[in-house]
């Protein structure tokens, strides 16, 4: 908040993104761009802040999207750290270390927790019911089983956290579970697992929670629903090959629980960063002292695990700051409907990024944060964003200021009293702007802060209209200066107060004013340059196809998105199968019948007979003379009475059906293979 005592230092996170895929604008919207924001302003406060974030790459998210993509977990993480890696950097998220949970250091930092939470008394063996897969045979972690939520009834539950209502759920509660590799019913087998014990601090996390007034109700509301049901103990060891090494003797074989070396990923990540910049005991500084400012900034579906979970961890293991701030997101929708990854319904930043500039988006989507409740995301939404915000305000403004003083001064800032006259709203604008917009920031209202920026080069405009300079340039010079003076002292704001949103556009105006380093209280100093060394337009328009053309692109599905399909088969299966090609003698309807037609088809000197339901689409005459594919070795069938020696081929698209047919001549009875 403006005027209170700022902390001694600041430490912020963003949820560790998976490694098992590209980030999308959900994704943005939750955990990266309101961080980045508040890091940018803190930054240009001169605050002590240190901004980690990272790679989670272990779980059954991983595993999974190995399996699906036929590759190895370390194959995933290597492809997908980078893509991620490099697409938050193209879009002006600046960390000051992005890891990843993969590196040694990483390991080590885990396990030593671990292993004191253990010698605190706080994690205890235990025999658990778990489900096991008879047919995959292996236990069924996490995301390995899908089912009914127990809690909220609804369908495709995974066995780590009902994606619908939240909740952190033991793959045995789930109701009617199928193994989520084979589809098979699992059977509940007991093994020996690790707990932590999570409902001792039941106690001490509500006084925490109690305690802070400030964080969003929906938090706390969230929180409290979890005392309400009384927290349990939970298994944090899993039986699977990919993961930290639980640091027993006797779990030899176990890894941890993905969850619970997650986020001790933010410390390991803090110490990368102290090594990397040479001072190695630098991350003490802000783990180990109680001034420091915790403030994690994750999406919705993290709240558990981020304000019950961790900071229990944290309590258990007694020397760490306890988070300060978990300022959680909702959600961001997508033309109206949920964002799913697994159902490749989602807008992808790398795409983004192939076609557009990162400034319209950041702009999007910070005015349009899902701060308090779900939001929806339209390219409908973003295009008129970019013209008629970006473009037609934000860009028009300093682009006319720019162009009138490069026509009619030269390109020189005339100097005039910037003190009364008809500028004086727009300087008590500028007097007032820097701390309003900053304590909406500090105090996580994001969204608000965007908006209130922008209504700054609306008000430039308005004052540029109403003063006229193309007209008191010749008229009444000395107010024309004067008109300049003000435009330009608004532009040299807009410099600072637009960097946290659009830091690109920042630094283009910054180029413009050439004025250098400035804080973000400068931002109310009156600081003009003396000449403007560069005009330029600061925002394409787009057309408007761009809606529909990105819109479709939801339908389409990604690389390494897997079909639903049918059981593999081998080589030997398919060699099985005997294909050629045949010529179509004649075709005929059989009587009686819309779809069915019947034919006599040549494979190689040989004719015979066969049907096919392709009448509704393909007129008899025009079969006659057709070559087409067929199955030679079907067993023969009798279809409405009629006897079929074959099967043709043909393209099913709802009831599009579409021949095969061969590219070029060939003699009939051709092998197909
Ligand atoms: N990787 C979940 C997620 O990507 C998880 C966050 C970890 S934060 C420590 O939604
Ligand atoms: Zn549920």
């Amino acid at each position: 908040m403006v005027g209170m005592l700022s902390p001694v230092r600041i430490l912020v996170t963003s949820a560790l993104p998976y490694a098992n895929g590209d980030i999308h604008f959900g994704q943005l919207a939750g955990a990266y761009l309101p961080a980045d924001i508040y890091v940018k302003y803190h930054r240009l406060k001169g605050s002590d802040i240190v901004y980690i974030c990272g790679s989670d790459e272990h779980g059954v998210p991983i595993t999974l999207a190995a399996a699906k993509q036929k590759l190895s977990p370390k194959d995933i993480i290597d492809r997908y750290h980078n893509r991620i890696k490099r697409s938050f950097e193209e879009f002006g998220i600046e960390f000051d270390n992005y890891s990843r949970t993969s590196l040694p250091i990483h390991y080590r930092t885990a396990q030593d927790f671990f292993s004191r939470v253990y010698k605190n008394g706080f994690i205890k063996p235990g025999v658990t019911r778990q489900l096991y897969c008879p047919s995959c045979r292996m236990f069924l972690a996490d995301r390995y089983v899908e089912g009914i939520c127990p809690y909220c009834g609804s369908k495709g539950a995974r066995g780590d956290q009902c994606e619908k209502c939240g909740r952190w759920i033991e793959p045995s509660e789930l109701i009617e579970p199928r193994c989520k590799v084979c589809g098979a019913v699992p059977e509940v087998r007991e093994t020996r697992h690790w707990f932590f014990a999570l409902s001792q601090f039941q106690e001490s996390l509500r006084k925490w929670l109690g305690a802070k007034q400030n964080w969003k109700p929906n938090v706390k509301r969230f929180c409290e629903g979890w005392f309400k049901k009384g927290l349990k103990d939970r298994p944090i060891t899993r039986d699977l090959s990919w993961g930290v090494p639980v640091p027993l003797e006797a779990a030899k074989g176990k890894v941890m629980y993905v969850w619970f070396d997650a986020p001790i990923g933010y410390i390991s990540s803090t110490k990368e960063w102290a090594e990397r910049i040479g001072e190695p005991d630098r991350w003490k500084d802000y783990w180990l002292d109680s001034r420091t400012k915790l403030v994690h900034f994750i999406g919705k579906d993290n709240i558990v695990f981020h304000a019950v979970v961790w900071p229990a961890m944290l309590m258990a293991h007694g020397d760490w700051v306890l988070p300060t701030d978990i300022p959680a997101n909702e959600f961001l929708n997508i033309e109206g409907r949920k964002f799913s990854t697994s159902h490749n319904r989602a807008a992808w930043l790398p795409e983004y990024l192939q076609d557009f500039p990162p400034d319209p988006l950041r702009y999007a989507l910070a005015v349009n944060l899902p701060e308090n409740r779900d939001v929806d995301f339209a390219w409908r939404d973003f295009h008129a964003r970019n013209n008629n915000e970006l473009a037609d305000v934000l860009g028009n403004f300093v682009n006319r200021v720019a162009v009138f003083l490069k026509k009619n001064y030269n390109g020189r800032v005339p100097e005039a009293s910037l003190d009364g006259g008809e500028g004086q709203e727009v300087l008590e604008a500028i007097a007032e702007a820097p701390g309003r917009v900053g304590g909406m920031i500090d105090s996580y209202r994001i969204k608000e802060a965007a908006r209130a920026v922008m209504t700054l080069p609306a008000l430039g405009n308005r004052y540029f209209d109403r003063q006229a300079p193309w007209r008191s340039f010749k008229a009444d010079p000395s107010r024309c200066d004067q008109t300049m003076a003000v435009c330009t002292r608004l532009v040299s704001m807009l410099e600072i107060l637009l960097y946290p949103f659009l830091p690109f556009t920042s630094r283009r105006i910054g180029k413009m004013l050439g004025l250098g380093k400035r804080s973000w209280d400068d931002a109310a100093l009156p600081v003009v340059p003396k000449e403007l060394k560069s005009t330029e337009i600061l925002f394409e328009k787009l057309d408007k196809s761009i809606i529909e053309v990105q819109t479709a692109r939801l339908r389409i599905r990604k690389p390494g998105h897997v079909r639903k399909g049918k059981a593999m088969i081998s080589f030997d299966d398919f060699k099985k199968l005997e294909l050629r090609t045949a010529k179509i003698v004649s075709a005929g309807k059989v009587p009686g019948t819309e779809k069915l037609v019947k034919m006599i088809i040549d494979i190689g000197g040989e004719e015979r007979q066969i049907v096919a339901g392709i009448g509704k689409v393909y007129e008899s005459q025009e079969l006659a003379g057709k070559t087409i594919i067929v199955v030679a070795n079907l067993a023969p069938a009798k279809i409405r009475g009629v006897e079929s020696n074959g099967m043709l081929l043909a393209a099913i698209d709802g009831d599009n059906i579409s021949l095969l047919t061969v590219d070029r001549p060939v003699s009939a009875g051709s092998e197909v293979s």
